[in-house]
Formats: C-alpha cells, sequence, structure tokens
C-alpha cells in the first residue's frame, strides 16, 4: 500500500511541475508597447519611454514591448507609434498584439 502511495504521489508531483511549466510558458507572450507590464496599452506606456529616455525612474520596464518598430532599440519613434496608435491614425507595428519575448528573430535562408 506504502508502495501505491508513493508512486500515485510521485505522478502528482510529475503532473504539478508539468502544470506549472505549461502556465509560465501560456504567461511569457507580451503585449507589444506594453512598455510598463500591465497587459494594455495606454498613453502611460508612452509616457514610461519617454520617462526611461529621459534617464527618469521607471517602475517595471519591458523593452522588447516598448521597441514597437523593431528597430532594435528603444527611441522616442516607438512613443510617438504608441502615441498614434492610441489616437486611431494607424497601427502598421501591430502594437496591442501579442507575441513572444524569447522567439527568436526570423533569419532567411539564402
Ligand atoms: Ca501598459
Ligand atoms: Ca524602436
Amino acid at each position: 500500500m506504502k508502495k501505491i502511495c508513493a508512486v500515485i504521489l510521485a505522478v502528482l508531483c510529475v503532473l504539478s511541475v508539468m502544470s506549472m511549466s505549461l502556465s509560465a510558458s501560456a504567461i511569457t507572450m507580451w503585449r507589444r508597447g506594453d512598455a510598463d507590464a500591465d497587459d494594455e496599452v495606454t498613453i502611460t506606456d508612452a509616457t514610461v519611454i519617454q520617462r526611461k529616455l529621459a534617464f527618469m525612474e521607471v517602475e517595471e520596464f519591458r523593452s522588447q514591448a516598448a521597441d514597437v518598430d523593431k528597430s532594435g532599440e528603444v527611441d522616442i519613434s516607438d512613443a510617438t507609434w504608441i502615441q498614434r496608435f492610441l489616437a486611431q491614425q494607424g497601427n502598421p507595428n501591430k502594437i496591442d498584439e501579442l507575441f513572444d519575448p524569447y522567439e527568436l528573430p526570423f533569419i532567411p535562408k539564402n
């Protein structure tokens, strides 16, 4: 009986770990433009980018989400793109869409 309980306990532990890793992968999706990591794109995200560029303190900053034009760096144009998105002036950078921050960039074959 003790062996059966030990096996059941081991299986439950494995399932628990698998469940936690699935949950962890589900929460790795970020919202493009959500620089302050509150899961929505608002004018605060543009402000957070501006504060970061001015070397001011910010509570949380996701540089990959803030780099909305995917230029490889966060600059004032990223804040401007967010402002344009919020003013419904176009969204060529797919702001507000979910993306995987750990996804490797696409490298075309020659
Ligand atoms: Ca936000
Ligand atoms: Ca950028």
